[in-house]
């Protein structure tokens, strides 16, 4: 269903807001007192990033945070997700605090508040403070309990403020890509001995969830992502395939929250630790659940013909028990993504069946493109594959609200054109296009569609 201008109809009660992670726009890594975290480590590995670049300056976001808060402004947000970073916060990721880095949080949540912008912060999205790390990172349960620390400094400090948490962003990241295919910071290749990465960011977690709520937070929640999963043929070799990847990067992530339990007996074998008392801290309720979705993942058995898109534009390495396939028959990003706006709607429905009731009212924490439209002769970034995307994507949302998903709101990826991980600047995911010579910031046609799409849903006039 679709109002007069043709956007999708949404409750004007629904969320609208951008995600951004710290260290994929603020830059000034070296300022004020923060200290090194595993990206920045990563980053100055020769060839591990696209041209060996980095988030050293990324979108200067720290010095041009009120810039980025006018356009938020413009967008008519209701909310905005960003995330908190550790090592800004407490340089060497537990022990002394350092103000400056809580003042710049306390400026921008401030800014935030007063142009009626809901702060949505992340504690942790991916950069972990280098001398955690070199304890062993995420491989140390010992990391777990400094996050609960961590999580309840930010609480004392914001919880005032901020009404709306997320404690971590995408563990099934950082463990496969990060730990175990070396592709992202820590650049470990453990394979599947990368599974303890999973058991201790859950736990943590589970103990963050412990921590925010007695400190008297109400609105937890976690962004995890999630795709459906399509077998490449109905051959069962390549559905023993599909289904031991959804497994591994669904719902590994997702039943030990949800159900308190691994998904099967192999996975609960691979955790260190007393992992049934775990499992019962990770399980601590949550008042929604975050799902970051970018598109299906088409899965067949080894020895196919494998995406040359696939992950992250990294070739998967041979060995794994499953390969990434090419979708066909629908557009692509820039980025070699699908863009499949109706995955959207099928991986709501997958979460429905799967935990019933025990699934508590759902976020869209990430979901957007790469799109690498420039300025053209007049000065504006024209991106209408953005726009088709946005509009593809939002009617899907509506067509599952309407089928009877409750989700409460929707962020988009991203505000700003940053630093994307591994490939560097070369993927434009925002929608305010950055020139990273000269780091000025141009809102795109998508921009302008989003703003109006918000207006719209609200009830107010489009030229607000
Ligand atoms: C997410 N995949 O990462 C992250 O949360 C963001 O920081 C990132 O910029 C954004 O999506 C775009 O990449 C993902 O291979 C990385 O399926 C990889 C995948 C999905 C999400």
């Amino acid at each position: 269903m679709t109002d007069e201008a043709g956007f999708p109809r949404f409750h004007p009660d629904f969320i609208w807001g951008v995600s951004t992670s710290a260290y994929q726009i603020e830059g000034a890594v070296a300022e004020a007192g923060r200290g090194p975290s595993t990206w920045d480590d990563f980053c100055a590995m020769p060839g591990r990033v696209f041209d060996n670049q980095s988030g050293q300056v990324a979108c200067d976001h720290y010095h041009r945070y009120r810039e980025d808060l006018a356009l938020m402004k413009q967008l008519g947000l209701d909310a905005y997700r960003f995330s908190f970073s550790w090592s800004r916060v407490l340089p060497d990721g537990v022990g002394q605090v350092n103000q400056e880095g809580l003042d710049f949080y306390d400026r921008l949540i401030d800014g935030l508040l007063e142009a009626g912008i809901a702060p949505a912060p992340t504690l942790f999205h991916w950069d972990t403070p280098s001398p955690l790390e070199a304890a062993g990172g995420w491989l140390n349960r010992d990391i777990t309990d400094h996050f609960a620390a961590y999580a309840g400094l930010l609480a004392e400090r914001f919880g005032d403020r901020v009404k709306q948490w997320i404690t971590i962003n995408e563990p099934v990241v950082l463990t496969l890509f990060g730990y175990g295919l070396g592709q992202h910071a820590p650049g470990r290749t453990l394979f599947f001995e990368a599974l303890p990465a999973a058991h201790h960011q859950l736990l943590a977690h589970g103990k963050a969830v412990q921590v925010l709520r007695a400190a008297g937070a109400s609105n937890i929640g976690i962004a995890n992502n999630h795709a459906p999963v399509w077998s490449a043929s109905e051959d069962p070799a390549d559905r023993m395939a599909a289904a031991g990847y959804d497994a591994l990067t669904n719902w590994l992530f997702a039943d030990p929250i949800l159900l308190g339990r691994y998904p099967n007996d192999e996975f609960a074998a691979a955790m260190p630790g007393p992992v049934a008392e775990d499992l019962a801290i990770i399980a601590s309720p949550i008042d929604w659940y975050g799902i970051n979705h970018y598109q299906p993942a088409n899965i067949g058995a080894p020895g196919g013909a494998a995406d040359p898109d696939a992950s992250d534009g990294a070739t998967l390495p041979a060995g794994l028990p499953f390969q990434l396939r090419a979708i066909e028959g629908y557009p692509k990003t820039d980025f070699g993504w699908s863009v499949v706006p109706e995955g959207l709607g099928e991986i709501l429905r997958i979460f429905r069946k799967r935990y019933r009731t025990a699934l508590p009212p759902v976020y869209i924490t990430e979901n957007g493109c790469a799109i690498n439209d420039g300025r053209n002769a007049a000065g504006l970034v024209d991106d209408q594959r953005r726009v088709a995307y946005l509009a593809g994507y939002t009617a899907a949302l509506a067509q599952a609200i309407d089928d009877g998903a409750d989700v409460r709101g929707y962020f988009h990826w991203s505000l700003l054109d940053n630093f994307e991980w591994a490939v560097g600047y070369s993927q434009r995911f925002g929608l305010v296009h950055v020139d990273f010579d000269t780091l000025s910031r141009t809102p795109k046609a998508s921009f302008d569609w989003y703003r109006r799409l918000i207006a719209a849903s609200h009830g107010l006039p489009e030229g607000r």
